[in-house]
């Protein structure tokens, strides 16, 4: 299987980034962080026709903004509005580690690659490990073939064991997907064109048109080989892996939680107060009066919610073909490589 090609900007990995003193301070703040397990789709209406409902794989906390699973997730241009929810700013230990990746993709990344506002202001801390259910313990320490949508590089931090980092070709139309911390694709299905280790401490940087839009990645497996058990302390669940995903969302895209639609404000008020019995922040954003703009609004009928998430599906379909008929071409346009060397 290949490796990451060192030369490529645009792909960088390096272990023993983070130093062992940011690394305490780091453990100290994850420890004391209350992760959340999400459902993938509401609970309060049926789930899109074709899907079903499930649990994420993994515990998840976010900064800087949530997106909650059942809002679906960021995805420029087709959904922006109220999937961002402004949550808890970063750490001064992050702040240090981001102001130093930040530098790094600007001195190395081609101009073109770093969109001119880019800076890492959202991080999703995934916990990697093994559930209790029935009574057993079952490995989940994985992530589907997926992209991640927000623009501009990713810059991800591990801690803990090791996990196996893959790149894969994305899927015909409608079998690959494209986004969701839990991968609506099984991991494993279609062989890695590239892949990586990320060790504990490590950095990986991914961005450009390659990494992020022509390849789908996901996390193949985390060893268990030092039988680790990190912090916080889940109920039924054993984190031997922790990693932080660094992203970019436009502010404009971030909205508070008492600006969000009535329905996307039902939608995750439950994770909400979870999340505010243990955080002053985020107990504070629930406290908040709905903002004036939606304060009458009346939640969506469900015939509503229908036709909407209809109109949704028809448009990422006419998106998608389009994407497929450049993308050919594009791929009818260029000369061979052959072609090209002759020349
Ligand atoms: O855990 C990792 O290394 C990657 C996580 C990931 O792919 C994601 O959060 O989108």
């Amino acid at each position: 299987m290949p490796r990451a090609p060192r030369q490529d900007p645009t792909l960088q990995y390096q272990p023993e980034f983070v130093s062992a003193a940011d690394r305490q301070e780091l453990d100290a703040y994850l420890a004391a962080l209350h992760p959340l397990w999400e459902m993938r789709y509401s609970t309060l209406r049926p789930p899109p026709a074709g899907k079903e409902q499930r649990g994420l794989l993994r515990p998840v906390y976010w900064l800087g903004n949530w997106q909650f699973a059942c809002l679906g997730y960021y995805e420029p241009p087709r959904r922006t509005r109220d999937c961002a929810v402004r949550a808890e700013p970063f750490p001064p230990v992050l702040l240090r580690l981001v102001a130093e990746i930040e530098a790094r993709v600007r001195a190395r990344f081609p101009r073109r690659d770093v969109p001119p506002t880019w800076r890492l202001n959202t991080c999703l801390i995934n916990f990697y490990g093994e559930r209790q259910q029935d009574g057993k313990w079952v490995d989940v320490a994985r992530v589907g073939d997926h992209r991640d949508l927000e623009p501009g590089p990713v810059a991800s931090i591990s801690l803990g064991e090791r996990a196996l980092f893959q790149f894969v070709q994305r899927g015909p139309r409608g079998a690959g997907g494209t986004r969701g911390a839990g991968g609506p694709r099984s991991a494993g299905a279609s062989p890695p064109v590239q892949h990586q280790w990320l060790e504990d401490n490590s950095l990986q940087i991914f961005g450009g048109p390659r990494w992020k839009d022509e390849l789908l990645h996901r996390v193949q497996r985390v060893e268990d080989r030092h039988k680790l058990t990190l912090g916080p302390a889940i109920a039924s669940f054993r984190t031997r892996r922790i990693n932080l995903t660094l992203r970019y969302v436009p502010d404009e895209d971030v909205v508070p939680f008492a600006h969000l639609a009535p329905r996307a404000r039902a939608d995750v008020a439950d994770y909400m107060t979870e999340l505010a019995a243990h955080s002053p922040f985020f107990a504070r954003a629930l406290a908040e009066p709905a903002s004036a703009a939606h304060a009458a609004d009346r939640p969506p009928t469900r015939r509503q919610d229908q036709r909407q998430d209809q109109r949704q599906d028809r448009r990422q379909d006419q998106r998608q073909d389009r994407r497929q008929d450049q993308r050919q071409n594009r791929r009818q346009d260029r000369p061979s490589a052959r072609s090209r060397g002759a020349t």
